[in-house]
């Protein structure tokens, strides 16, 4: 199954992605600097009172150049769609999808990796997937029953002891220098978190099966698929799976508590601890799980057979009459159907166009938006990432719902950790925005003089 074979190092340490990130840095801090210093006064947004008691929904006031979010188009890559990312970017041999380590390449640099430079990563990354024995027993420790999104966020956070940013702060480096010991962090937890992932799997759902100790000849997708013991083309959806979930701009919960907690200079531990924990809610990357148990409760009732239309419609009416959202669509931002439910689509008629599940999850994309659009509610009726990625899972053996969103997780963890290096790099100060009370804002809009005149 080894996609990648095992090769001498070419390069010595100081790594050509750190020194070609140095050269982007250094480049890219002046205009950081100028727009604060020469253009600080300039007004570039409006906040509306609606947006201050809606979730922020809209203000512009985070920057982030690792990906972009048009509502109507999707996310783009630094620069790069979704389709181009998976065109472009090196893939190993035989295989569909790109390498995962690309990725954080393209997300770090701002340019698509040779092949050389990206099995020098890969190396590189291979170099650091040794885990401490203490973060086996915290996983061990937990009851069967746990979520394993507690457990990973509880195994990433007992890694923290690892910070090499923590040993420079307190040698008291200068601030300009933050980012190398940043990226030597973000680099070793994310050579790290897979195994940590199919760990918590292999305790949780195949305990009689022992763990897998990782093959250093494999890439993240195909070693994650090793670790998982799932075989081909399992190591293709790990590696497309990784690289969709990456990043969504800056805004979505779990960027922004990565960025949000990174920003006190808490190390990359306590940043993806909390950003495991953003994800964790339903409204956000624990719809996938969601998003199954509602297609199978369907299913169990009609079997492998879908449906008519009428049948799934009132399933969907019931459920907003439930006073629940129907996981796996809308969105906060896109107007459109997210091109990662598309990518996943795709796949999926590629390889099992007849699977019975995948038949629902078709049959339900014709449904629910015009239901949502009847019901009037949300903004976006169409389906985001999170109506699909199970069904591959499901597919492809990982039937063990509950783990879902640790594979987002994983995924999500490469783009908040290329925002948090290049957070430090361009050193955006501590989080700070300002709260109001509700008095202030009623004054704000008027209400109170409007009460006053009565
Ligand atoms: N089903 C039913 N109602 C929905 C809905 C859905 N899928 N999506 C939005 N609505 C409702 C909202 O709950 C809200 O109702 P209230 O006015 O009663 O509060 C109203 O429509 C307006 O919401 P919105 O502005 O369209 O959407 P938000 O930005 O507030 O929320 C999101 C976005 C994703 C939380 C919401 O669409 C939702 O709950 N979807 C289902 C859960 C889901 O799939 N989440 C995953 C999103 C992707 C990800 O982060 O992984």
């Amino acid at each position: 199954m080894s996609n990648f074979e095992m090769k001498k190092p070419k390069y010595q340490t100081m790594s050509t992605l750190k020194n070609k990130l140095e050269e982007k840095i250094l480049a890219h801090r002046p205009r950081t600097k100028r727009l604060a210093k020469e253009y600080g006064d300039v007004v570039i947004d409006q906040v509306h009172a609606r947006q201050v008691v809606g979730g922020m929904r809209g203000i512009k006031c985070l920057i982030s150049d690792i990906s972009y979010l048009d509502p109507y188009e999707g996310i783009r890559y630094r620069g790069y769609t979704l389709p181009e990312v998976f065109e472009l970017l090196p893939k190993p041999e035989g295989a569909e999808m790109p390498y995962v380590e690309g990725l954080y390449w393209l997300l770090l640099t701002g340019e698509i990796p040779t092949r050389d430079e990206v099995e020098e990563l890969i190396l590189d990354m291979n170099n650091r997937r040794i885990i401490p024995k203490y973060v086996w027993d915290v996983i061990d420790s937990f009851p069967s029953e746990s979520h394993p999104m507690a457990i990973l966020s509880a195994a990433v956070m007992s890694l923290e002891r690892e910070s090499l940013f923590n040993i420079k702060y307190r040698q008291g480096v200068p601030k300009t220098e933050y980012w190398r010991s940043t990226f030597e962090d973000a680099t070793n937890l994310l050579a790290k978190i897979p195994l940590i992932g199919a760990y918590i799997y292999n305790k949780l759902y195949q305990p009689g099966k022992g763990h897998r100790f990782p093959d250093p000849s494999l890439d993240m997708g195909a070693n994650f698929a090793y670790m998982m013991g799932k075989d081909k083309p399992y190591d293709d959806v790990s590696r497309m799976y990784f690289i969709i979930h990456a990043d969504h701009e800056a805004g979505n919960v779990s960027a922004h508590t990565g960025h949000l907690i990174a920003s006190s200079l808490s190390d990359v531990y306590y940043a993806v601890s909390g950003m495991i924990n953003g994800l964790a809610g339903p409204l956000h990357g624990l719809a996938n799980q969601e998003v199954l148990r509602w297609l199978l409760k369907l299913k169990e009732k009609y079997g492998n057979q879908v449906p008519p239309k009428d049948v799934l419609r009132q399933y969907v009416w019931d459920t907003l009459n439930a006073g629940q959202v129907i996981p796996g669509y809308g969105h906060a931002v896109l107007r459109r159907t997210d091109p990662r439910y598309t990518v996943q689509r795709e796949f999926s008629l590629k390889h099992f166009p007849d699977d019975p599940l995948f038949q629902y999850v078709s049959a339900l994309y014709e449904v629910v938006p015009e239901v949502l659009k009847e019901h009037g509610k949300a903004k976006n009726p169409w389906p985001n990432v999170d109506a699909q990625s199970g069904v591959v899972q499901w597919y492809y053996g990982v039937r063990e719902y509950d783990f879902y969103t640790v594979l987002f997780a994983i995924g999500r963890s490469i783009g908040v950790l290329s925002n948090i290096i290049w957070d430090r790099a361009l050193m955006y100060p501590i989080e700070r925005p300002k709260s109001i009370t509700t008095d202030m804002l009623e004054e704000m809009v008027g209400i109170k003089k409007v009460e006053e005149q009565v």
